[in-house]
């Protein structure tokens, strides 16, 4: 019986505990166990970070870790000493955090182990937040580790507690979930998968799994004028549009190109200033590129390639009275580079700002419901889950079907926020943007309708 006691204790202490503790910020001289420093990877700044050990907010034992910033753009504290389980970080499935904000924020925890390091960008509400993601299965010890937070205010104050490591696989993770695809690997995909839904098609019964298979359902149906010089098109649409009248004797065309006329069929001459536009200059992972992410509002020219790296464009389309006919609409883009591609479009659902749209905001302080507005579910998505226009670049130009995606923004349900563009990532081409030095390579759409 003794013998089977000590083997039991013995197997105990190999066997690993489902649950781990990694910080708890107990021990009296916890806080003096942080100090503020740069994180690899992130452009050097000046960091202040004052670490206290505080009864307040503490989920776990008696005390937590109170952190108050100094403003900064991603300001981190890192651990002199590490648990000396670092070892086995690595054998567990789940990283969790305790944290208690002010308001809805973004806040990172960093790891370096061996050559990679492992993100987690956690966007927060206000309270407290319990950070879940997937830890990365990983053999070598944990060298550096760090937490930061994105822009925090001057005296921002936020509450950190019971870090710890478990076995279990999590049932959800904490948003941003589509940050590290490539370092993740296929338990983060099943996650994926459950947060992408079918797109509707154009307004119509159609789904689509992907771009690629919206690409498979649109083929055949590409404007044989994309690649045309822009005088050419605009002839065609103009031909159009005369045709359009011979049914429709009420027709109006809009045009809706920064700085041209006719877009106002009452003030045929004045000039129109309602386009916006902007672009990022990187993708994920988070983990390899995150000190490169820029806002690129203000280019003349505007990168189309994959949705993690898209441009917004918006166009105010207030002159066509709510509830009018549209009888044909095309997007016109004037390429700087291509070869081109197909691109498909989803429509916005958030207020952006053209120079503060981040992979994390779309506006300052504002942030998307997942990284890049991957949210497409429930009544209050960053995006539609709908692509609501196809079309082809090629060569000079590209030219989309853009009938649904005005009906879409003049039906009086849906508010203009603008739309996203992207390919599969294969596509590769750069279109002017309405920053474009020259009137005529700016983006334009062209709208034939009958008010009601
Ligand atoms: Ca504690």
């Amino acid at each position: 019986m003794k013998k089977l006691i000590v083997l039991l204790v013995l197997f105990s202490s190999f066997a690993l505990a489902e649950e781990m503790t990694v910080f708890s910020f107990e021990e009296q001289d916890a806080a003096a166990n942080w100090s503020a420093s740069n994180v690899p990877g992130l452009k050097p700044e000046t960091v202040e970070i004052k670490a206290e050990r505080v009864k307040e907010n503490a989920t776990e034992g008696e005390y937590a870790l109170k952190l108050t910033f100094n403003g900064g753009n991603m300001p981190a504290i890192k651990a002199a000493a590490l648990p000396a389980d670092k070892n086995i970080w690595g054998l567990y499935k789940t990283f969790k955090a305790d944290v208690t904000v002010s308001r809805e924020c973004v806040v990172f925890f960093m790891t370096k182990y061996g050559k990679n390091d492992w993100v987690k960008i956690a966007r927060l509400n206000a309270g407290k937040n319990t950070v879940i993601d997937l830890y990365p299965q990983a053999v070598d010890p944990v060298a550096e580790f760090y937490i930061g937070m994105y822009a925090p205010k001057q005296g921002e104050q936020l509450y950190i507690d019971n870090i710890r490591l478990t076995t279990k696989q999590p049932e959800t993770i904490t948003p941003f979930r589509f940050q590290e695809p490539l370092d993740l690997g296929n338990s983060a995909r099943r996650f994926e998968i459950k947060l992408v839904p079918k797109f509707g098609i154009l307004g119509g019964n159609l789904t689509a799994a992907n771009v690629s298979d919206f690409y498979g359902k649109m083929s055949g149906q590409e404007n044989s004028l994309a690649g045309k010089p822009v005088a050419e098109i605009e002839k065609a649409l103009s031909t159009q549009y005369e045709e359009l009248k011979k049914t429709h004797p009420k027709a109006l065309l809009s045009v809706f190109r920064s700085g041209d006329a006719g877009y106002d069929p009452q003030s045929p001459s004045k000039l129109y200033t309602g386009w916006k536009d902007c672009g990022l200059s990187c993708h994920t992972p988070a983990s390899v590129n995150l000190h490169k992410y820029a806002n690129i509002a203000g280019a003349a020219t505007l990168e189309l390639f994959s949705r993690g790296r898209a441009p917004l464009m918006q166009a105010d389309l207030a002159v066509i009275p709510a509830g009018s006919e549209i009888l044909s609409a095309q997007l016109v883009l004037m390429l700087a580079q291509g070869p081109g591609g197909a691109y498909a479009v989803e429509a916005c659902n958030r207020p952006w700002a053209e120079k503060e749209y981040t992979w994390m905001e779309y506006a300052k302080d504002k942030f998307w419901q997942d990284s890049n507005g991957f949210s497409w579910l429930g009544d209050d998505p960053d995006f539609w889950p709908a692509y609501i226009a196809y079309g082809v670049c090629y060569e000079k130009t590209g030219i989309f079907d853009f009938k649904e995606a005005v009906k879409f923004w003049t039906d009086g349900k849906h508010k203009n926020y603008g739309f996203i563009m992207y390919g599969s990532g294969q596509e590769r081409a750069r279109a002017y943007s309405y920053n474009a030095k020259e009137v005529k390579q700016r983006p334009a759409i062209y709208v034939v309708y009958e008010p009601k």
